[in-house]
């Protein structure tokens, strides 16, 4: 490579593995199909199950547990849960700056404790170059909490008329490779772009939900065997394994009520994810305009699965807006906002604050079982595209290659051609935990190190063919992957070797990286009054329940 590339770096949040139109889905992503079309989509990458340890382990090419981000952004200090990007880690914008890198960031943070005030974990002060975007980890996208730039607060900005945080975050993102360009034209720049949706509240333009009025009528059952059928036609998932039973909990279509309210909330999500890929779209034009595009990695993934977590009706809106401080409790034109999944108030606009819930949720990640926050398929298995003119030479190819968050690190500065740093700031670091993928995008790799996840007690190794998973707090799982990527057949009994030796490197690393076990967490979180966690309460709304 005569120069160095630039990375743009996207990502998004609580989204499926088959929302995408390039991975099976309904939704209209002719950008991310571009990309798509252009490079390589891999079949199994996997990220970290929930927002903060997925962004932590991302952006460190380490487990969430050794940067500080054991769980999420409470403090459930000391060791290793501080909730804090700790100075044990670097972030790929501060590994990139001895290669000369300029790096930006646009979109959401949430990988540190305080939210008001810029600290040692705030982008800035972690190499970043310019930020725009949140510090939260959640919020209306009218009106989004903790708005900043650089390090001032500047909610005030959301006050212009038309302002929408997805559109927010693309036009920034366009703005600096702009700037990068006149000001700076001798650099290669880093970019991650962090997108909210479609992450709830259910908010989105009434043009971008009407593309979607009808889509999904024929109801989550058929949609389901749809989006299997047709990743299975693309290359990307075996024929031989079957789609998983319907979330246990959900009705079958028929039976649902409130159907016409059920459908709005469907088309909404699907709007929040075509209003992303609008914006991705200003981002590659961009770079075909700056003559950037062929030595432009651009990288895209989601953070974890499609979410089940609804906003529980009991939750107050003082809890919502000053103790969580992901909601706003009125309009920025005074309207009050009606909070929770009542089938009488239809979502999209900003006086409503609603969740899609656990059946359309069971859809985006069709055809796997489970969700964001567990270790199973799909919570943890999303769409990875990557697209580089000049330094992928295939166009359009399904690698089956494993992979996992960490590697993304590994992958930035093995085709930049940056060293891992062994101290920062006269600290020592982490060794660094990914592994390469750039060999990937030219050819299927025989094999690859074991993976290795915990999230809250949930957890699993990944070595070859064989997944050993447990859902916390039942006994440990095991899957061939190769012939039941849908997890449906639990072989653990017959394999008590494999799995005892599976088990034991999976302690093995879990002492290594400071995981602490589930229950010593619940003890933290209750010292800390974080209460029960409103994302774990088995008490949320679902009106749609026969
Ligand atoms: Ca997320």
């Amino acid at each position: 490579m005569a120069t160095q590339p630039n990375i743009v770096l996207i990502l998004n949040d609580d989204m499926g593995y088959s929302d995408l139109g390039c991975y099976g889905g309904e939704v209209q992503t002719p950008n991310l199909d571009r990309l798509a079309a252009g490079g390589v989509r891999f079949s199994q990458f996997y990220n970290t199950a929930r927002c903060s340890p997925s962004r932590a382990s991302l952006l460190t090419g380490l487990h969430p547990h050794q940067t500080g981000i054991g769980v999420l952004t409470y403090n459930m200090g000391p060791e290793g849960y501080a909730g804090n990007l700790n100075r044990k880690c670097v972030t790929i914008a501060e590994a990139l700056k001895p290669a000369g890198y300029r790096s930006y960031l646009s979109g959401k943070w949430h990988v540190a404790g305080n939210l008001t005030q810029p600290t040692d974990s705030w982008p800035m002060q972690r190499g970043f170059d310019e930020f725009y975007g949140t510090i939260i980890g959640a919020g209306s996208f009218y009106d989004p909490n903790t708005l900043t730039r650089g390090n001032e607060n500047i909610e005030h900005e959301a006050k212009a008329p038309g302002f929408f945080y997805t559109d927010a975050i693309s036009d920034n993102a366009v703005e600096f490779i702009r700037r990068h360009r006149r000001e700076h034209p001798d650099k290669p720049f880093f970019e991650y772009v962090a997108y909210t949706a479609p992450h709830w509240p259910l908010h989105a333009h009434d043009e971008d939900i009407a593309k979607y009025k009808g889509r999904f009528d024929s109801g989550w059952d058929r949609l389901r065997e749809e989006r299997l059928q047709r990743l299975v036609a693309s290359g990307i998932l075996d024929k031989s394994w079957p789609l998983s039973d319907r979330d246990p909990t959900q009705p079958e279509w028929p039976l649902a009520k409130h159907k016409e309210w059920l459908l709005r909330c469907m088309e909404v999500y699907a709007a929040q994810i075509d209003r992303m890929d609008q914006g991705i779209g200003r981002i590659l034009r961009a770079l075909e305009d700056e003559g950037e595009l062929d030595n432009t990695l651009v990288i895209f993934l989601a953070d974890n699965g499609a979410c089940a977590e609804d906003i529980p009706d009991d939750l107050t809106v003082d809890e919502l807006v000053n103790r969580l401080m992901i909601a706003k409790e009125h309009t920025r034109s005074g309207e009050p906002v009606h909070f929770g999944n009542d089938p009488g108030v239809m979502p999209g606009p900003e006086n409503t604050y609603q969740s899609y819930g656990r059946a359309w949720a069971n859809l985006s990640n069709s055809p796997f079982r489970l969700y964001k926050h567990w270790i199973h398929e799909g919570g943890i298995s999303t769409p990875l595209i990557v697209h580089w003119p000049a330094g992928i030479r295939e166009k359009n190819v399904v690698r089956h290659t494993p992979g996992y968050l960490p590697d993304i690190m590994a992958t930035i500065l093995d085709v930049s051609k940056t060293a891992y740093p062994q101290t920062w700031n006269g600290a020592p670091v982490e060794p660094l935990e990914g592994h390469s993928l750039l060999p990937a995008f030219a050819a299927e790799l025989p094999s690859r190190p074991p993976m290795f996840w915990e999230h809250e007690g949930n957890a699993a190794v990944r070595i070859g063919k064989w997944k050993l998973v447990r859902k916390y707090p039942d006994p440990w799982e095991l899957y061939d992957m190769e012939l039941d990527r849908t997890e449906l057949n639990d072989i653990a009994a017959r394999h008590p070797e494999r799995v005892q030796d599976m088990l034991g490197q999976y302690e093995a690393w879990a002492a290594r990286c400071g995981v602490i076990p589930r229950e010593r967490v619940d003890e933290l979180l209750r010292s800390q009054n974080v209460g029960t966690a409103f994302w774990e309460r088995e008490d949320f709304r679902a009106p749609y329940l026969p």
